[in-house]
């Protein structure tokens, strides 16, 4: 054990190791936590996530949060803040509203041959790893491109060997096939998506393809307000200020088919993507010191709580 979990912070973690710490939750804890493996990746690895009720989940009476990290291989500090969100809500149980007023979807590694890929031969790689059925040099879908939601019209690439193919076609991957059930069978009750990346210090809202607003634009941005409000309270005082807003507009150029536009345009009222923080540029960026991971963890998980309470207030 480590400090009373069984997940360390003090490093990032192999997908073996989240894996085992899933498959430790599920065991150790049946009566709170459910893993589930979604589907397959392109090469066969189990997505699993963690679904977290001090009820019955099945009951389906209570609104959802649903939370995914992982889609991009790269962005290494974003698996543990899934983690570490699952380690609160199942191993520490301080803050017993988020289990009586919520059921969890935790989902750390979306993308895990990415993932994988990431340690054993490049660590700057994003996509997944499926090759292009007519150009099997050119290997990856950007997963957070391959949303059916005005799928391939902006800011993606069209050729398969750049960093934001959007894949043959809409769901092309196994892997956002995954995310994309799990957000279809909870629908009706789902009253939040938080999608985890890094870098840059953002909350970010729909919609991404062209930069206008949707009709919960107000509740968005109050809610992510808030959210980021609490990261800065807890926040390190060199670490960047969170900037909130529409993704378009604050990135300055347009996305299609991301997954956290595909999960408001089918009816999450709340649906947004995190980009965590990272100092530097390209490797820099992507790769956080390990020394902030506890910090990053911990101040992302603030500023989730207190997101969730407001989404339950609205
Ligand atoms: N950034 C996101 C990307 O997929 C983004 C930016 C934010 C896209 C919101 C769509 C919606 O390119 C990273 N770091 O992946
Ligand atoms: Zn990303």
């Amino acid at each position: 054990r480590n400090g009373g979990r069984q997940f360390p912070y003090d490093n990032y973690q192999e997908l073996e190791v989240i894996d085992a710490y899933l498959d430790y939750i599920g065991a150790e804890y049946p009566d709170v936590a459910t893993v589930v493996t979604g589907g397959k990746s392109f090469e066969g690895r189990p997505i699993k996530y963690v679904k977290i009720s001090n009820t019955n989940f099945e009951d389906e009476s209570k609104p959802v949060i649903f939370i995914d990290g992982g889609i991009h291989a790269r962005e290494w500090i974003s698996p543990p803040t899934v983690t570490y969100a699952i380690h609160k809500l199942v191993e520490d149980l301080t803050e017993s509203d988020l289990l009586d007023n919520f059921d969890w979807i935790l989902l750390p590694v979306v993308n895990p041959d990415g993932y994988v890929y990431t340690f054993t031969d490049d660590r700057m790689w994003r996509k997944t790893r499926s090759p292009h059925p007519r150009l099997p040099f050119c290997v990856g879908t950007d997963g957070n491109r391959n949303y059916d939601f005005h799928w391939n019209t902006v800011g993606a690439s069209l050729s398969p060997c750049t960093e934001t193919f959007p894949g043959t076609e809409a769901f092309s991957e196994p892997e956002t096939r995954v995310v994309r059930d799990i957000l279809h069978e909870h629908l009706a009750r789902t009253a939040m998506y938080l999608t985890i990346h890094s870098y840059g210090s953002m909350i970010l809202y729909p919609w991404g393809h062209d930069g206008s607003l949707s009709n919960n634009a107000l509740g968005l941005h109050t809610v992510g307000i808030s959210m980021a409000n609490a990261i800065h309270d807890k926040a390190l005082s060199h670490f960047p200020r969170y900037v909130v807003g529409n993704s378009n507009l604050v990135l300055g150029y347009g996305i299609s088919g991301s997954s956290e536009d595909y999960a408001h345009y089918i009816g999450v009222p709340l649906s947004y993507t995190y980009e965590l923080p990272g100092f530097g540029w390209g490797f820099e960026g992507f790769h956080l010191d390990p020394r902030y991971i506890e910090q990053v963890v911990q101040e992302t998980w603030a500023g989730i709580t207190v997101g969730v309470r407001r989404a339950g207030e609205l």
